[in-house]
């Protein structure tokens, strides 16, 4: 019941068809030869995915809605990639795991607590709207968090570590809020 008299958009947000660009610095090159993923911290398996390792984990499509901070929201993103409840049955993180940090090929980072992370809705996406998943938005693979304002969703992902004491990504540090869910405005951190 709750469900359905939810409506579709957020609060403070407006639905575009544009995908716009959010972007601190430079897009980072893709050589699938030399890019890595490090999978780092507090993990019983730390590993180190090559690009054809990386590509050949087993794939989820997911339909979900992205809300920017700036106040745009695009809905129905067809994404495709990895669970990140897959990577994590990989890992295994240890109990004492709180969160993870991820850090990008350009310089971002930002950090999510485990509890986010852990729905069937989060993934390393590789791929949207049936096309691989360009550089601009993120390619070869960024995180999606449907359920979190898309600071969360990291761009250029190149090591995820996982943390026992949780910290604070780029933007976090600058004011944004750090539980960031769009439907309690949990825009500034003071909000
Ligand atoms: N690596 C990286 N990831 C990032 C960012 C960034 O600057 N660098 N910007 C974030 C912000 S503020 C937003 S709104 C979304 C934008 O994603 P898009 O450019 O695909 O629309 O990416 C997020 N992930
Ligand atoms: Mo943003």
């Amino acid at each position: 019941m709750a469900d359905e008299a939810k409506p579709r958009i957020p609060p403070g947000q407006y639905q575009t068809e544009a995908f716009p660009e959010l972007r601190i610095g430079d897009i980072p090159r893709f050589d699938p030869k030399t890019w890595d993923l490090r999978v780092t911290g507090a993990v019983r398996n730390p590993k180190r995915f090559s690009w054809e390792e990386f590509s050949r984990l087993p794939k989820a499509a997911d339909v979900s809605d992205f809300h920017c901070v700036t106040t745009w929201s695009r809905l129905d993103n067809r994404w495709e990639g990895v669970r990140f409840l897959e990577l994590m049955k990989l890992v295994e993180p240890l109990p004492e795991a709180v969160s993870a940090m991820f850090y990008c090929g350009d310089g971002y980072t930002t950090s999510l607590k485990l509890a986010d992370l852990s729905s069937e809705h989060v993934l390393l996406a590789t791929g949207l709207d049936g096309e691989t998943l360009s550089l601009n938005h993120g390619g070869p693979m960024r995180l999606v968090v449907p359920h979190l304002y898309a600071y969360k969703c990291a761009k250029w992902v190149r090591q995820i570590d996982f943390l026992t004491k949780h910290e604070l990504g780029f933007w976090e540090k600058r004011g944004y809020s750090d539980s960031a869910d769009p439907w309690k405005e949990e825009r500034r951190s003071e909000d």
